[in-house]
């Protein structure tokens, strides 16, 4: 009999309903009394238990969304026997890492099995010293011989080198178990590291009938006065409340937020994250001649900090990631050159990691057609008609891959179909 400490019945459903779908007939559990703290029992040691021990990994380290950028989420659990001895994750970034907080986890009395125990982590563990010392050298000293690995750390100072290292002294080794879960877990860590750039989100709101925002005469406009110079404030609200609510999440969850000097202007965006726990991401704007007026909120809340795109200055003081000041940066473009490379190219050398791209039309649109997107995720007020104007961007290579409904409004998410975290390495 094992007992998997610290899952409640939601979770063992959630284990029990994952392997039924695989369909791993040769798959046991006996879970004797739900409602109190009953204990598991898992009667296999083949593949389906490695991928139940491995979903407790993703588990874990999928508690620290938001928090560790620019490092991975990772989760670690130690087994002996079918039974959980250790659990761990990395929980913040400079911290100690998952493989580390297992193995301090453990229990006085059970120190003595961790050298017969499977140790499961998400990531490769790591070869090199970092704000760390190496993860491999752990497990190496700790006597551990089986280690179970989900995926590759595509990271270059590791990049295969923790998996050799445990190798080289005699480790066996398991690699790839839920591999595709441990990438799309990772996959903004995954794609800044592979394909040299950021993970790219684009989000817009559109009417019913496809149109992002309305012309200065259509109904539905809010208009106020702005507290800056005579540029009035036109913002068009298309999305409910409930739903705004979420792109705050979604804003918690990526390192950097862009807009273009249109939108900058007509709806003096904050751009920051204030209606979910977490950070907000660092603003990006398209301001070519410099021109926005110095009063925009974006240039004023320290909240966060805004980098400017534009074809003048370049400077940025205080510039690191992860993001720890407020301020103002500027960072030099060209005209003669694609903006959409530029800018995704210095996002990578900023060490920016994601970008979530809240518009307008024509600079969603540029990165549309340079095929530079990963997801696009359109709102669509489906009780909102707008008769003028301006039409919502143009997607392609698209794949649907989830839709929600929140009151009046429908999300769609789609996946860039060219761009597939899962296909390269
Ligand atoms: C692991 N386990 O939990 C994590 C790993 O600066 P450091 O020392 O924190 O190292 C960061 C790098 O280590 C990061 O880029 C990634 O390659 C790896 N992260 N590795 O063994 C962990 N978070
Ligand atoms: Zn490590």
């Amino acid at each position: 009999m094992a007992r998997l400490p610290g899952l409640d019945v939601v979770s063992i459903n959630h284990l029990l309903q994952d392997a039924g779908i695989r369909g791993k007939k040769s798959f046991s559990y006996i879970c004797t009394n739900k409602n109190s703290h009953a204990p598991l029992t898992i009667h296999d040691s083949s593949l389906a238990a490695h991928e139940i021990f491995m979903r407790r990994c993703i588990d874990l380290a999928a508690l620290s969304a938001g928090k560790v950028a620019p490092n991975p989420m990772v989760g670690a659990v130690l087994v002996h026997d079918n039974r959980i001895i250790g659990e761990g994750h990395h929980q913040y970034y400079g911290g100690p890492h998952a493989e580390v907080n297992c193995i301090d986890s453990v229990n006085q009395n059970d120190r003595d099995l961790i050298p017969e125990s499977v140790f499961y982590v998400s990531l490769e563990p790591c070869s090199h010293f970092g704000k760390t010392p190496p993860c491999a050298d752990l497990i190496i000293k700790n006597n551990i011989e089986k280690v179970v690995i989900g995926s590759r750390d595509p990271f270059i100072e590791v990049n295969g080198k923790g998996i050799e290292k445990l190798r080289a002294a005699g480790i066996e080794m398991i690699t790839g178990v839920l591999e595709n879960e441990c990438r799309e877990l990772n996959k903004r860590f995954f794609t800044f590291h592979i394909e040299h750039r950021p993970y790219i989100v684009l989000k817009w709101a559109q009417s019913q009938n496809g149109k992002i925002a309305a012309t200065p005469t259509s109904s539905g406009f809010s208009s106020k006065r702005s507290s800056f110079g005579d540029v009035q404030n036109k913002r068009f609200y298309i999305s409910n409340e409930y739903t705004n609510r979420l792109v705050h999440k979604w804003r918690s969850e990526e390192a950097s937020i862009l807009v273009g000097t249109n939108t900058a202007l007509m709806d003096d965006p904050d751009l920051t994250n204030r209606y979910w726990p977490g950070k907000s991401p660092v603003r990006l704007v398209v301001d070519m001649d410099l021109k926005l007026p110095a009063g925009l909120k974006m240039f004023n809340d320290s909240k966060s900090y805004t980098i400017i795109f534009n074809s003048r200055q370049h400077e940025l003081p205080d510039f690191t990631i992860p993001m720890t000041s407020a301020g103002i940066g500027f960072y030099q473009v060209t005209h003669d050159v694609s903006l959409v490379q530029q800018m995704v190219h210095a996002l990578y050398q900023l060490k920016i990691q994601s970008v979530l791209i809240e518009g307008g039309a024509k600079l969603l649109q540029a990165f549309i057609d340079e095929g530079l997107w990963d997801e696009a995720r359109i709102i669509t007020n489906t009780g909102l008609h707008v008769p003028d104007g301006l039409a919502s961007p143009l997607l392609n290579n698209h794949t649907l891959v989830r839709e929600d409904e929140v009151m009046s409004d429908q999300i769609h998410y789609f996946a860039n179909h060219l761009h597939n975290v899962h296909l390269t390495s």
